[in-house]
This record gives structure tokens, sequence and C-alpha cells, in this order.
């Protein structure tokens, strides 16, 4: 052990022996007399659900920097730095991270429907990535999919004009067998897209005050600070799970908020967990799924996220003044954020009774029908169609403009009454579906995939009937992607890839 890392070793000692259920909780009780073996089997290592509960929340939530552009030439430019740092997540340890202009995760991109724009990514890192827009309706070339690699020490611009409605996206790397890693370490940021219909909406919109950006992940840490990542079968298998939640990279956050409508953007942003959110105590009032506004807002229990999907939920604290509500995490039971509500309303916000409104769904346009079976073939065998993710083959070719019914199913493995496997999702680049049925049943459809969405959840031997159209952008030589974005599932090769072209 070298001095340096002995003396972080001790410092973060110290630190948790001020604080032992904070440790107990952060470490979820591996961290014993020795911390952590760096390259032992952690809990998260297991595939396993533990979630170290936290229940003193002493670290004020980080807010990411909103950044807004730079008009130049009559092009709003956004500039990114990819650097390598470290960031302090546990008192007295530094943990070597990535970040985008910091040194973990990266501002709130603001994006005005109608404006063309130019997202300029300077990669300072010692090794290729690339950075994709989650949920943005671009060129594929502009997409940030595995082609758009940034070579270290390069610069890669998205060029395009916004052409999609209000909501909530994000950025991540995309880079072939290493976007695990790549997110894992610290890359991704999100993107608010307004349009005219939000902006003069009353909903809470004052950034960082009343309207919200909750970057959820999990991590776990070795002894020495540094994230702990061992990409072995079990991790490919079932994703990595960390044993401690970071929201915006705060471990044990808490938000001092008005006593007013609070609007909450989650975005899920782990490698592989699924959560099951909810506000605990308060009318939790669902307004958008991953890329638009709902027509209405809707009640909801909780909401159920898996890796990449985004909701907007507004919570009325009107008559909470001087009290601490909390945001839980429904399938773990961990609290993930301390909401003390003791500022008074500095403002008027309602939900308007009409959000926006939506394309009606009519099944007699639909042109053409495709399948696609998400499927576990053997060990680190994941397939979509029987097939690995090969990025010179374009498996899918679309024709821009007409609708289609994709059936996407999560086959289970095992034979027989047995059903045996893994959750997954569906993510598809570039165009935005609805979710027509899960498992042939409309009524099966959740509240939040009521809206515009990119990303679908599928539990073991589940089914979803989505309604495709993409409109504009062919390109019959540059292809978009598919894929789980379970990310050791889509490092795996779980991923295929679609062109949209000219009827
Ligand atoms: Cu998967």
């Amino acid at each position: 052990m070298t001095r340096r890392k002995f003396l972080y070793y001790a410092a973060g000692l110290s630190a948790v022996g001020a604080t032992a259920l904070y440790a107990r909780g952060m470490m979820g009780g591996v961290m014993g007399e020795r911390g952590m073996e760096p390259s032992g089997m952690g809990a998260g290592m297991m595939g396993s659900n533990t979630l170290g509960a936290v229940n003193n929340f002493f670290n004020p939530l980080h807010i990411p920097p909103e950044i807004k552009g730079e008009l130049r030439g009559g092009v709003r430019h956004y500039d990114f730095d990819i650097q390598e740092g470290y960031r302090e997540f546990i008192r007295g340890l530094n943990t070597p991270t990535y970040g985008i202009n910091g040194n973990y995760l990266g501002p709130t991109i603001r994006l005005k429907q109608g404006e063309e724009v130019s997202l300029n990514w300077q990669n300072n890192l010692g090794e290729a990535t690339t950075m994709h827009g989650h949920g943005m309706h671009v060129p594929a070339i502009m997409d940030g999919g595995v082609h758009q690699i940034i070579e270290p020490g390069t610069k890669w611009s998205a060029r395009y004009k916004v052409n999609q409605k209000a909501c909530t996206n994000w950025y991540h790397p995309h880079m072939m067998g290493k976007t695990a890693e790549h997110v894992l370490m610290g890359l991704g940021g999100m993107i608010f897209i307004d349009d005219d219909e939000s902006l003069n909406h009353p909903l809470p919109k004052r950034y960082g005050v009343d309207d919200i950006p909750l970057v959820i992940q999990d991590r776990s840490f070795a002894s020495d600070g540094s994230f702990i990542y061992n990409k072995n079968m079990m991790t490919v298998m079932h994703g990595y799970h960390g044993d401690t939640l970071l929201v915006n990279g705060t471990v044990a956050p808490y938000l001092e908020v008005e006593a007013n409508l609070l609007r909450l953007r989650l975005l899920n942003a782990s490698n592989a967990r699924v959560y099951n959110f909810a506000v605990a105590g308060v009318k939790n009032r669902l307004i958008a799924s991953d890329n638009s506004f709902l027509e209405r807002a809707e009640s909801v229990g909780s909401v159920v996220l898996s890796p990449a999907e985004r909701v907007e939920v507004v919570v009325d604290l009107r008559r909470v003044f001087a009290k601490k509500l909390y945001l839980v995490d429904r399938e773990s039971g961990a609290k993930v954020l301390e909401i003390r509500v003791n500022k008074r309303a500095q403002v008027r916000s309602a939900i308007p009774s009409k959000l926006t409104t939506l394309e009606t769904i009519n099944l007699r346009k639909v042109a053409k029908k495709r399948r696609f079976v998400l499927e576990t073939r053997g060990p680190g065998r994941l397939l979509i169609n029987r097939k690995r993710m090969d990025p010179k083959r374009v498996d899918e070719r679309i024709k821009v403009g007409e609708y289609e019914i994709w059936e996407v199913k999560n086959a289970p493995m095992g034979m027989g009454m047995m059903k045996m496997g893994m959750t997954h999702n569906f993510h598809m680049h570039a165009g935005h579906f609805r979710v027509i049925a899960r498992d042939g049943s409309k009524r099966k459809v959740l509240p939040w995939e009521r809206g515009y969405k990119d990303t679908v959840r599928l539990g073991v031997g589940e089914r979803v009937t989505l309604l495709v159209k993409h409109s504009g952008y062919t390109d019959s030589q540059n292809p978009y992607m598919y894929h789980c974005h379970i990310l050791e599932h889509e490092d795996a090769g779980m991923m295929g890839q679609f062109t949209v072209e000219d009827g």
C-alpha cells in the first residue's frame, strides 16, 4: 500500500467512525476493519440487489450547472471538455472519475425547439469515446452512436436543428464495448428541451429551485475510494449493481425547497438497476414520459424506471412546511433524497389541465410489422433476433414516414413452466414510439408509458407492442442503433442497427 493510499484509507476510516450509521449504510455493511477488498466480490459484484440504507442525509444535493450556449453566426454553440479527474464522494477519499466540464457528470444542456445548435465535444481523456444524445431526434451522423468516435485529443460536433417536443433527455457515451465503464466513471448529463408550449405552462420552471434534475445512479466504492467494477460473467449477466446511491453525484443528499409545487425530473442513469420511485407522504402527479408531456397529469403511487428512462413528477408541498419528505425507491426500500420543506413559496405555479396534444393512435395506417426477441443464449451471449451486434451490419431498413408496429419480447431462458431470465429494456434511437400494449393488453400499459418514449422496460417473458414512426433524416449509409439499455448487456452485443431511408 502506498503512503498516499494509506492516508486516504485512514482518513476514510476516521470519517466512517464519526458517522457510523452513514458508513454502514454507505457500504452496505461490507466495509469492515480492513475495508472492502479492492479486487474483491462486494455486494455489487454479485448482481445482488443490496443497497445500503441511508438515514442521515448531510450533503446538499449538487445541482449541475445549466448551460444555455452562446450564439455564434446564428448557431447556438455549447462547448464541452470531457476530462479525467477526482471527486470526493466520501469524506477523505478521492475517487478517480471522468466528467464533462468538471470531475463527475456534466452540465444540464438547455435547448429550445427550432434552434440551430452545435454541441462541441473535446475529448481530453486518454481513450476514445463517443457522446450520444439520448432521445434526440437528429441525423444519424449527429447521433453520437458507435460510429461517431471521438479520438483522444480531438473534437467532434453534433450540429442540428432542435426538432422535437419539450422533454427531458440526456447524453452519455456509446462506445462499443465500453459504454458501461464510461458511464460508470461519470460521463453523462441531462438535456432539457423547451418549446413554446412548455415555456407558457404555469408549471414550476425555476431550474434548481422548483424544477430539479435528478440523475440517479448506484456505485460501489473500494477502500481507496475508487469505484469497484469487475466485468466478470456475473456482472455481464445481471448488470452492475452498486451498494450506494448517488443523486447528481451526491451521496446521502438533501434538498431545501419552498412549500410550493416541486417538479422533479427523474433520470435512471444507472448501468442496470431498476427503481420504483415515489415521494412518500404526498400525491405524486406524473406529467411527462421520456420524450413528451402526457396529455394530462396523472396521479401515480410510484413509477418504475429501468436504465435510461425518464419521468417528470410534480408534488404539492404547500401544506407541508417545516417537514421532511423522502424520495424513496420502493424496489429496494432505500431512501434516495431528503426533501426539506423550509422556505416560503416565492411564486405561484400550477399544473395545467391540458399539458400537450399527442397524435391520435390509428393502427389502420400501419405499413409493416417487425419483431425483436431479446434473449440470453448461454453465458455472455446476449442477442437480439439471435444476432450479436456487428457495426458493419445493418439489421433493419426502415422507410421514412411510415407507421410500423415493433413487437419486442424478452424471451425467458429455460424450459417449461419455469420462466427464468433477467429484466431487459429496449431503446430505439432517433424516433419516438408509443407503447400500444404490454403482453397484448392495452390495460397493462403503465401511466408513464402513455406519452412518447424511447426506452421501455421488459420483465422476464414480457412483450411490448410499440407504434413506431421515423420522420425525416434519411441516410442509407449511416445507421442508428436499437439495444438493451442495461449497459453490460449492450456492451455484450445486445444491440442492432437500422437505417431510415427514402421510400
Ligand atoms: Cu438487457
